[in-house]
């Protein structure tokens, strides 16, 4: 019952299951992965598809043809789909004030037209989401960025790339990545509520949605569950990234399920009934300490991870003490407008309502939860 398969829409960032484990004090733990193997051992274990930056792709072939030639041969062979693609506007040195929001002119028109060569190689694989994860976007210094220009050029580039895509015909969206820090000290468009309120300045913002992920949500103290739904009720969660971690501290990228165990089964039962039909993407990293074949083991943990909470949200929902539970809670109540049709404000007068009844009666909450903790932990 938790044996992945396709069927599933399961997804791995190349740079996953690739990540060598350089971190800020230690050299890489394992050998570069061949994006081919990746493919090979993500389809065997059940995956519907993979997703890379440009330059994953030249994880052990420098030569871009030849690589994206390897890369097609294991898709075709294994029958994998690419339905998100992202650029790597981070690593070089070059980027180290930004891509689109770098002080620097030149860079701002460079890291454009990295982003333009990618996209058509996203286009020509299938790919209908088209990530940006603006981690050098920001600052460690106030004076040294004026946020309010940084916003005019990230729009600017945003507006552009939207043009280019209608001008190309390409059936793709864009979707915003937020993150509040890490590897600047600041990055600009830090949660889910900064992004969508910037994604409502676009010229095109019915393009542009968003691609939230767990960790980067929590390592703000937001609730992802609820960014998510927020996301999703405003018709903008495009795609997201599945993973976990243990509150605010440095980006963990945990195998998804282990960090916060609580809020993965809400986020699974939302995902499972709030409407989202795209790609369960996983944006995690491997522990530096597991060597090359315990990357595979910690992929498949994601997967199953992710069926056993679906297994469980699905007890949670069938459960006719549950049912109780949430109809005690009121909780389908919410769902009634506040006015009934026909009425207007005025209405209101005409209530007969007895205050201190209202203020004395319970919701039930905690009975509720607990027959989740239950549901959650198996003893239900
Ligand atoms: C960093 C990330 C990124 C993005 C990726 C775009 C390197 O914290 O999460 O992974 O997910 O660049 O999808
Ligand atoms: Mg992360
Ligand atoms: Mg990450
Ligand atoms: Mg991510």
């Amino acid at each position: 019952a938790y044996d992945p398969t396709p069927a599933d829409r399961f997804t791995f960032g190349l740079w996953t299951v690739g990540w060598q484990a350089r971190d800020p004090f230690g050299d890489a733990t394992r050998a570069p992965l061949d994006p081919a193997e990746a493919v090979h051992r993500l389809a065997e274990l059940g995956a519907y598809g993979v997703t890379f930056h440009d330059d994953d792709l030249l994880a052990v072939e420098p030569d871009r043809d030849k690589a994206i030639a390897s890369f097609r041969k294991a898709l075709d062979a294994t029958g994998l789909v690419v339905p998100m693609a992202t650029t790597n506007l981070f690593t070089h040195p070059v980027f180290k004030d930004g891509g689109f929001t770098s002080n620097d002119r030149d860079v701002r028109r460079y890291a454009i037209r990295k982003v333009i060569r990618n996209l058509d190689l996203a286009a020509e694989l299938g790919a209908k989401t088209y990530v940006f994860w603006g981690g050098r976007e920001g600052a460690e210094v106030d004076a040294g960025k004026d946020v309010r220009a940084a916003l005019d050029r990230f729009k600017e580039g945003m507006d552009l790339l939207c043009q280019y895509v209608i001008d190309k015909g390409y059936d793709i969206r864009f979707a915003l990545e937020p993150k509040p820090n890490e590897p600047r000290g600041d990055i600009l468009l830090p949660t889910i509520g900064h992004a969508l309120a910037f994604i409502s300045s676009l010229e095109h913002e019915e393009m542009v949605g968003l691609n939230p992920e767990v960790g980067h949500e929590q390592m703000a103290g937001m609730n992802y569950v609820h960014g998510v739904a927020q996301a999703l009720w405003h018709g903008k969660l495009f795609h997201l990234d599945l993973n976990g971690q243990h509150g605010p501290k440095y980006d963990q990228d945990l195998v998804f399920g282990t960090g916060d165990v609580k809020s993965a089964f809400f986020l699974v039962d939302l995902l499972e009934h709030g409407g989202y039909e795209g790609p369960r993407h996983f944006d995690y990293k491997p522990l530096r300490t597991d060597d090359a074949e315990d990357v595979w083991v910690s992929a498949a943990a994601n997967m199953r991870n992710y069926l056993i909470f679906k297994e469980r949200a699905l007890a949670f929902r069938a459960d006719p003490e549950v049912q109780e539970a949430l109809r005690a809670s009121r909780v389908d109540e919410l769902a009634v407008p506040t006015l009934a049709p026909g009425e207007t404000y005025e209405s209101l007068a005409g209530d007969d309502f007895d205050l201190d009844a209202a203020a004395a009666r319970g919701f039930h909450f905690t009975h509720l939860d607990q027959l989740a903790m239950e549901h959650l932990l198996g003893a239900r």
